[in-house]
């Protein structure tokens, strides 16, 4: 080695989405108990202080190399005080009090309980926190009023906080890839979320789906939905339909960041092949002892519940759809700030308005939009902030 040689500054950039973000990182044990305090957060909440343990999570994501003492950080964006008397604590103790504290509490186990039922939002898990209760069981107990989303979530409440794995996902592709080849030949379908940014498990699998004949994909979630229906692979679907094209503003921007295209939030249900119900045995019995039926886990066909998103855009769209709906979530909020606070535009998953020249940019691929916004091309697998 050189005897002069010294080690280059690291260039950390204040937005997620100027950065690269890999999935597998060398500061977990920073991040984790940062997303622990930015979750709770969600729980009470406080949108702010969340978006600011997130932000500080992201920025160690993105660093190269382990993170061991506290000027190591000080030429870093984002980190806030609150997060840095978290750091530290955890490089002098091991741990933080307040983020093993939070995670002992009744109501971060409660919350995360009652909020991990598939149809149940912060809102609604907050109000049965205070009226006592704790567990999903406390809800078929107590005879709660369920929607039909939150009585699905219940009944499958095992199988859908069981990590969806690559392979069930490539399942799921395959048969989301017949239901839609037999409706409307010439489709394109895209795995997105998670899986297409290289995550080896997801909570659900994300698809979308467009055609290249612009107008050809319109009411087409219907016709899907119903062939996954006559094969008897549904438990659950509830197909939104597209309101973009109805709104009488045309494509304004957006109110929120939830779009409005036809969409359908769905649960599959999924056979298990001979292969891994043989590995999967144990798993699915002791899974089945609480709230999975246990009449139908008897009757000889093994099968599981996964959570599936179908959404789908118009061509034109598909670009803008394809970068929304990849994620992380994060790094899609990220974008959008960057967007409206440095280049005066206004980014959705349909579009990408120009506040300067009054008009709407087109994109056909995600590397266009990137370009429009003045940012490096940053590809799916480095976009885990
Ligand atoms: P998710 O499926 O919630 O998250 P994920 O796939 O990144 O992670 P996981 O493995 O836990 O499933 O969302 C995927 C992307 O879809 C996310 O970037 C945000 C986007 N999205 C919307 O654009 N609108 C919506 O209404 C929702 C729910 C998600
Ligand atoms: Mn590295
Ligand atoms: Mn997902
Ligand atoms: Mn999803």
């Amino acid at each position: 080695p050189k005897p002069c040689e010294v080690t280059p500054a690291i260039i950390m950039k204040t937005y997620a989405c100027q950065r690269r973000t890999p999935l597998k990182h060398h500061n977990s044990f920073l991040t984790e108990p940062l997303e622990i305090l930015a979750e709770n957060a969600e729980f009470s909440e406080n949108e702010g202080r969340s978006i600011a343990f997130r932000r500080s999570a992201a920025v160690l994501k993105a660093l190269p190399h382990v993170v061991r003492a506290m000027d190591e950080l000080k030429d870093l964006p984002c980190l806030g005080e609150h997060s840095l008397r978290v750091i530290k604590e955890i490089l002098e103790d091991g741990t933080s009090s307040e983020v093993e504290s939070t995670r002992q509490s009744e109501q971060f186990q409660a919350m995360k309980a009652l909020t991990g039922v598939f149809g149940v939002g912060v809102r609604t898990a907050d109000r049965w926190f205070r009226e006592g209760l704790r567990s999903p069981l406390d809800l078929i107990h107590t005879g709660q009023k369920l929607n039909h989303a939150q009585q699905a979530g219940v009944q499958h409440y095992n199988d859908l906080n069981t990590p969806v794995t690559k392979k069930e996902a490539m399942v799921i592709s395959d048969i989301v890839e017949r239901a839609v080849k037999a409706v409307l030949p010439g489709a394109i379908i895209i795995l997105t979320g998670g899986f297409r940014r290289g995550k080896e498990v997801g909570h659900d699998v994300d698809f979308l789906i467009t055609h290249p004949e612009e107008g050809a994909e319109e009411r087409l979630m219907p016709k899907i939905v119903n062939w996954l229906e006559e094969q008897g692979l549904l438990l659950y679907q509830k197909t939104t339909r597209n309101s973009y094209l109805e709104s009488k503003d045309g494509p304004a921007r957006p109110p929120s960041n939830m779009d409005r295209f036809e969409r359908c939030f769905s649960i599959f249900k999924l056979e298990q092949s001979k292969m891994d119900s043989d590995t999967q045995v144990e798993a699915s019995s002791y899974n089945s002892s609480t709230t999975d039926g246990p009449e139908e886990r008897h009757s000889g066909s093994r099968w599981r519940a996964v959570r599936v998103d179908l959404v789908v855009s118009p061509y034109s769209q598909f670009a803008f759809a394809t970068l929304g709906w990849t994620g992380s979530k994060l790094f899609e909020r990220e974008l959008r700030r960057w967007a409206g606070q440095e280049k005066g535009m206004s980014l959705s998953s349909h579009a990408l308005y120009d506040s300067k020249q009054q008009r709407y940019l087109q994109a056909n691929s995600e590397e266009e939009i990137f370009a429009h916004l003045g940012l490096e091309y940053i590809p799916p697998s480095e976009r885990n902030a």
